[in-house]
């Protein structure tokens, strides 16, 4: 038996594109799923913008208001694709009307406004989640289960990358759209919230909590002129971020995030090293996940001879995280797709009771782990990052 499932989608920029077109695929390739995700209203508060986009997408309706969009009743599902400073107020009122919430990354813009959105869905008690959608890389998600299965043993380091280079130019300016990314009071903070904030879900789900951090920041750019207000104006976002950190299982890490690495355009990269296996990844080869075994799991047997390596895997296979569903083996899928999944996951966890990961809760504590690398910043020294589970 399926069912209609009528999702109202806020912002039509990059997010609101790559979630539409989650939405108008997944049950084609996951027709399995009980819930047929109809898209119902599309709202953003330039009504022409919003018409085209709704009538690109197939959207049935349009709202420029989203207090008029979480009012109405045919509305089972609220996506938030719009800046950061708006995820809070949105969340909140959601939940408060009995939506589901999903919610682009990252969660907010703090870990006060993190705790206000996750305290507000857990109240109402409606599903949430937190699009980080690089889990749902397959070779990401193929990590996941070397790990899990035991092949890494005991973890040593864990060593993450997420480089880019489309602000090198002092001209560009920042805020508005496509580029409030750039202006601290809508996106909270630069690149430790929207890069960082993917290899640190990443690697938590991986490696377990990170637990202390230390870390430096820089502004390389100090001033850009604002889109809105036609005026130069100090910069308050973080142009560059590194910081070392630890993990609750003892191993060591290094983050290293920038938008000023010349010629890397999305190289979202992690390795982590154990006592019996590596793997590697790197998101500008997305297809491969790079796997190093030096003891045969579950045997303790060393794997050394002549012939001993790094394997590259091409994750196109039916016996790879989510390939069955979409074409045979060596037919590769790429970004789109990760969207997809993620929707896939939720979608099922309503169904069977298992909520999707990561919820608001996890993704708080990635949260948690962003503003201690700012106490840290402030500090000089190692900060405890509060984070638990
Ligand atoms: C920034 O350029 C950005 O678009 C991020 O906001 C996304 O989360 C990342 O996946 C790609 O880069």
């Amino acid at each position: 038996m399926t069912k209609p499932w009528n999702v109202g989608v806020v912002g039509y920029g990059f997010m609101g594109k790559a979630h539409s077109n989650a939405y108008r695929k997944v049950a084609n390739f996951f027709p399995d799923l009980e819930h047929r995700p109809v898209l119902k209203a599309l709202c953003a508060r330039d009504a022409d913008k919003a018409g085209q986009f709704a009538s690109t997408w197939g959207f049935e309706s349009v709202e420029t208001d989203w207090r008029r969009l979480i009012e109405r009743d045919d509305i089972d599902a609220i996506d938030i694709c719009s800046p950061n400073d708006t995820h809070e107020e949105l969340a909140v009122a959601a939940a408060k009307a009995g939506k589901m919430v999903l919610c682009e990354k990252p969660l907010a813009r703090n870990v006060a406004e993190a705790e206000r959105m996750t305290d507000a869905v857990e109240k109402a008690g409606v599903a949430n989640m937190v699009w980080f959608n690089y889990r749902r890389v397959p070779a990401i998600s193929l990590a996941k289960q070397v790990v899990d299965e035991g092949r890494i043993g005991r973890p040593f380091h864990y060593r993450a990358t997420y480089l880019q280079d489309w602000t090198i130019a002092e001209d560009v300016p920042q805020g508005g759209a496509t580029l409030w990314r750039l202006d601290v009071d809508v996106a909270g903070s630069g690149v430790t919230g929207d890069l960082l904030a993917h290899s640190i879900d990443t690697a938590m789900w991986l490696n377990g909590p990170i637990t202390r951090v230390v870390a430096d920041t820089e502004t390389f750019v100090k001033e850009r002129v604002h889109q809105e207000t036609g005026k130069r104006q100090a910069v308050g976002i973080d142009d560059a971020c590194q910081f070392l950190a630890r993990f609750a299982n003892g191993s060591m890490g290094t983050f290293e995030s920038t938008r000023y690495a010349r010629g890397r355009k999305n190289y979202n990269t992690f390795e982590l090293n154990g006592a019996d296996g590596s793997v590697h990844f790197d998101l500008e080869d997305p297809q491969y996940l790079d796997f190093f075994e030096h003891t045969r799991a579950g045997t303790g047997d060393k794997v050394e001879d002549h012939l001993t390596g790094w394997r590259r895997v091409h994750v196109t296979n039916f016996e790879h995280p989510y390939m069955d569903k979409w074409w045979v083996p060596g037919c590769t899928v790429g970004y789109e797709h990760t969207f997809v999944h993620a929707l896939a996951d939720f979608l099922r966890g309503v169904e069977t009771g298992n909520a999707a990961q990561p919820d608001f809760r996890s993704a708080l504590e990635t949260q948690r782990v962003c503003d201690a690398i700012f106490a840290s910043v402030e500090s000089g020294g190692w900060v405890d990052t509060g984070v638990k589970s």
